[in-house]
């Protein structure tokens, strides 16, 4: 399998298919794009996927040209990584997560892009972002409490490669979820979507490689 991924310290859409990628086992090659050059980005992604948009996943003869779909089509290839939780209602749940994020939070998106090489530091956000994070407090809490974790739905799951990015936007924009409704849970859940070892393993290359076109 060959996965087209954007530049890792600003695709944020590449790192949820890639980490679920990892999570397979299966051995893959990275077709890195670089991204925020225009009309060569487009050229460069327009190789491999008919939407010109990173990420995608090349197996043999097809192309899958979306992150959520990426996901998917991995829980069906590899159903003994378990990307998905055996449970139906559970992963019923895990997918609106997911989906959620996938097609929300525009707010929180725009102004706190995912920025690996960018110091931590203490940014004001907007209204609208505020409540996005409220929202992502509240949902990552009614999650972890209904799994009793240590991930959303229990074990790792795509829902979890889902808001990973958002972590690390939290982090970025000294973003404190105790000032926008956490008890403790939320922003202990995000700290451990930032320890895991494939999510260490790809902002170790963010931080130590650029892409080429
Ligand atoms: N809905 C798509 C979004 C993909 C997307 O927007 N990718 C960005 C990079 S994170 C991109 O390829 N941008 C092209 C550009 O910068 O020209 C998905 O989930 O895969």
């Amino acid at each position: 399998m060959r996965i087209v991924i954007g530049d890792k310290q600003w695709s944020s859409w590449s790192l949820r298919p890639w980490l679920a990628l990892r999570r397979t086992g299966a051995a893959f090659e990275e077709i890195p794009v670089a991204l925020r050059q225009g009309e060569a980005t487009t050229a460069a992604i327009g190789r491999y996927s008919p939407s010109k948009l990173a990420p995608a996943l090349i197996d043999g003869d097809l192309v899958i040209w979306d992150s959520l779909a990426i996901c998917e089509y991995l829980a069906e290839t590899f159903p003994a990584a378990k990307l998905w939780p055996d449970d139906a209602a559970l992963r019923a749940i895990g997918r609106s997560a997911a989906c959620e994020m996938h097609s929300g939070f525009q707010s929180l998106r725009g102004e706190c892009p995912m920025a690996l090489e960018v110091e931590p530091r203490s940014v004001d956000i907007s209204e609208a972002t505020q409540k996005d994070v409220r929202k992502i407090v509240e949902r990552w809490s009614q999650l972890l409490a209904r799994s009793g974790g240590p991930f959303l739905l229990g074990e790792w799951s795509i829902a979890d490669a889902f808001y990973t990015p958002v972590a690390t936007r939290f982090r970025t924009y000294g973003i404190k979820l105790s000032d926008h409704g956490d008890a403790g849970p939320a922003g202990a859940y995000g700290e451990r979507l930032l320890e895991t070892p494939e999510f260490l393993e790809w902002e170790r290359a963010a931080k130590t490689r650029s892409n080429e076109l």
